[in-house]
């Protein structure tokens, strides 16, 4: 039986139209949590093996001290977070961390920085830590903040496979959450990195406070995006205490678990990747989200300044699940 109106009919619009709009996603939102699981589900099977989860390493590779306000960082030299800053890694560090994570059975290395953007002469050591990661057999993911013309080429040409930049939540809300850079300027960067050839991480952070409506936003710009991005991380909000987000209102763990499917059925083909928050998250509600169809996870024991779940019990939850890595 079809599960809802014409709106959210899972079929591309008209030629030329946008192919999701927000109100279409919320009426996926709004669907019987099983219906709106069991249809995930069904689009995930056409174009994934609903057992294989894909695995990404993460490192920082310059920690803190950052110029942007945004509310939910503890890196932001604006906040109160304790965390200890740190200027660049060496290429051998990098090295040390990218050869551990291959062998821990990571396909993908992502370093991140904590800028606003790389100035030229901070890419090039960027640069370098690619071409190295890269001969290691690894794919490569850098996040470094807004690009400038010609960085992205320059990314492409080391070697980089993805570049992460998330819209992280719907453009009217995005005020509300920073106010050193617009939602234009990154959308500039995910061009630019299109632009330069590379694939697109891109996603947002859900339980900040925004309504489901601004939920539907985000996700309906990303799958506008043409084409949408091949991975999209949604992170749960870490509340890093000292930033100003530290009191936020904790989110229904079943919204988060719509978000996910909602995120599936308005991008078929691309990797919904569990992101931040997992350590908070029970085995249960973890596997509820792989229900709903997440498919890549960052595994190891850390993200960028907050704690991960450890590899030991991802390791245990895969076996209990029947999940493999990929
Ligand atoms: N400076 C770069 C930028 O802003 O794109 C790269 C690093 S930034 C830390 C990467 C992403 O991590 C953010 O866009 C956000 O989605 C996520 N993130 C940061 N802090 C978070 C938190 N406390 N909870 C959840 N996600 C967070
Ligand atoms: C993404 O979307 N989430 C990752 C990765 N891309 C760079 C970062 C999560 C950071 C969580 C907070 C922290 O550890 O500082
Ligand atoms: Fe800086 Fe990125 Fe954190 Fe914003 S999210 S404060 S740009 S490190």
């Amino acid at each position: 039986m079809p599960l809802a109106s014409p709106a959210v009919s899972a079929s591309p619009a008209k030629p030329g139209a946008p192919r999701w709009t927000t109100e279409a996603i919320e009426a996926l939102y709004a669907l019987p949590f099983n219906d709106l699981v069991h249809r995930a589900q069904q689009v995930h099977r056409e174009h994934f093996d609903a057992n294989e989860i894909q695995r990404s390493a993460l490192l920082s590779v310059k920690t803190g001290g950052c110029s942007e306000d945004c509310k939910y960082c503890s890196q932001s030299a604006r906040h109160e977070a304790k965390l200890e800053r740190e200027s660049m890694l060496e290429l051998e560090q990098v090295l040390t961390a990218a050869k551990a994570a291959k062998d821990g059975g990571a396909t993908r290395f992502c370093m991140g920085a904590a800028w606003r953007g790389p100035k030229d002469r901070d890419l090039e050591r960027v640069l370098e830590m690619i071409r190295s990661v890269k001969a290691l057999g690894l794919e490569t993911c850098v996040t470094l903040g807004l690009l400038k013309e010609g960085q992205a080429e320059k990314l492409k040409s080391a070697g980089l496979d993805y570049y992460n930049h998330n819209l992280d939540t719907a453009e009217d809300f995005y005020g509300e959450i920073v106010s050193t850079h617009s939602y234009a300027d990154r959308m500039d960067t995910l061009e630019r990195a299109r632009g330069a050839g590379m694939k697109i991480c891109c996603g947002g952070i859900i339980g900040m406070g925004e309504s489901r409506r601004v939920r539907a936003g985000l996700l309906a710009q990303l799958a506008n995006m043409n084409p949408a991005p091949e991975s999209v991380p949604i992170n749960h909000l870490i509340a890093i205490p000292g930033t100003p987000m530290e009191d936020t209102k904790p989110l229904d763990p079943f919204e988060f678990v719509r978000t996910i499917a909602c995120a599936r059925i308005s991008m078929p083909t691309s990797f919904v990747r569990l992101s931040a928050g997992r350590q908070g998250m029970s085995d249960e509600l973890q596997a509820l989200c792989f229900l709903a169809s997440a498919n890549s996870i960052f595994y190891g024991d850390k993200l960028l300044t907050t704690g991960n779940a450890e590899a030991g019990r991802d390791e245990a939850l895969f076996a209990r699940l029947d999940l493999r890595a990929i």
